[in-house]
């Protein structure tokens, strides 16, 4: 078999993914007319025409206006069911999903309307297919700390079907470090912890979120590369990094595929993994993230392997789940 088709058909995980992100411009334009919500495009064409970034904050813009179609319970199933289909088809066996709650409760959506569609999504996935899951509620951190605690609070009654908490958004002025105290308080409650870290931002945001958010993962950290202490520490920790290749080419973190970081990455024995992060926005999911990365960065099959085995010991599956996927 070829390099391509081993890609597509080994068992994966994703472990960098926005539901958010993951609506494609059909889908938003049926629910923006179930909802009669207007949204500023025409039509899907249009929409799909404004897909063209030159930094992260240009995709957010976007990225929010998308969201605020969603409205119902009904609406966030839709939504995750929709994925959860998709990479199912792709071998995709394990999925720990972000959501950003506070990008739904600024439109008077609660809690409980979003993550309760969220979740029926990924049980009615694990009963159908076997496909396993955790949930990651994320905070903005272009919002205050303050609002981070306020959306925890509202959180509390539902902390049986999280699994962890992480921190997106703009990342530049918004160093790790201004969510020392929620986060802690998420440890405190048993939650897991990551946040995106040197997707824009400096080496030292990433020492931030190692020393003082205390992660247990790494959303990102391609700008770790520049300070070889820290790839030192990363080495030392374990720590996984959440990678993805498409995502980085269309906000223009990387020029081209062919300068991607992630096979340099495993020379250093970096935990790279691969992740399709918003997929409708960046132009594909997890099998186009491979398959771009065979093409264009010149991934052998010995990383290929290396990899998938990094998505499933960089995941919070329990140690026997890991197992059973080994
Ligand atoms: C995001 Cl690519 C990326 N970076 C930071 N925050 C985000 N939220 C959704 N996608
Ligand atoms: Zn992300």
């Amino acid at each position: 078999t070829t390099l391509m088709t081993l890609a597509e058909k080994m068992p994966k995980t994703e472990l960098h993914l926005h539901i958010e992100g993951t609506f494609e411009p059909e889908q938003m334009f049926e629910l923006a007319t179930r909802n009669n919500v207007t949204l500023k495009y025409a039509s899907v064409e249009e929409l799909k025409a404004a897909y063209q970034f030159t930094n992260l904050q240009d995709f957010l813009d976007l990225y929010y206006q998308g969201m605020s179609v969603l409205l119902k319970e009904a609406d966030f199933y839709d939504l995750t069911m929709a994925y959860l289909r998709k990479v199912h088809q792709e071998n995709v066996v394990h999925v720990e999903i972000f959501f950003d709650p506070q990008g739904h409760l600024s439109r008077d959506v609660s809690f409980e309307t979003q993550i309760t569609g969220i979740y029926r999504a990924l049980q009615d996935a694990d009963k159908q297919w076997g496909m396993s899951s955790k949930l990651i509620m994320s905070f903005l951190r272009h919002l205050s700390e303050e609002s981070a605690i306020e959306t925890l609070e509202l959180a509390k009654p539902f902390l049986h079907w999280i699994d962890g908490v992480g921190l997106d958004s703009s990342e530049l002025g918004h160093p790790p470090e201004k969510f020392k105290n929620v986060f802690k308080a998420c440890q405190d409650l048993g939650l897991k912890v990551t946040a995106h870290a040197g997707e824009e931002g400096p080496p030292d945001y990433v020492w931030q979120a190692i020393d003082l958010i205390k992660v247990d993962r790494i959303d990102h950290g391609n700008r770790a590369l520049e300070d070889m202490n820290l790839v030192a520490k990363i080495k030392e920790q374990q720590l996984t990094l959440t990678v993805c290749p498409l995502s980085n080419l269309k906000l223009c973190v990387v020029e081209e595929l062919t300068d991607h970081p992630i096979k340099h990455m495993l020379k250093l024995g970096l935990n790279a993994t691969v992740n399709s992060d918003d997929p409708a926005y960046f132009g594909g999911y997890m099998n186009d993230n491979y398959r771009a990365l065979i093409r264009e960065s010149g991934i052998n099959k010995d990383e290929l392997y290396q990899l998938a085995v990094n998505g499933i010991e960089g995941s919070w599956m329990s140690v026997e789940q890991k197992t059973r996927h080994l």
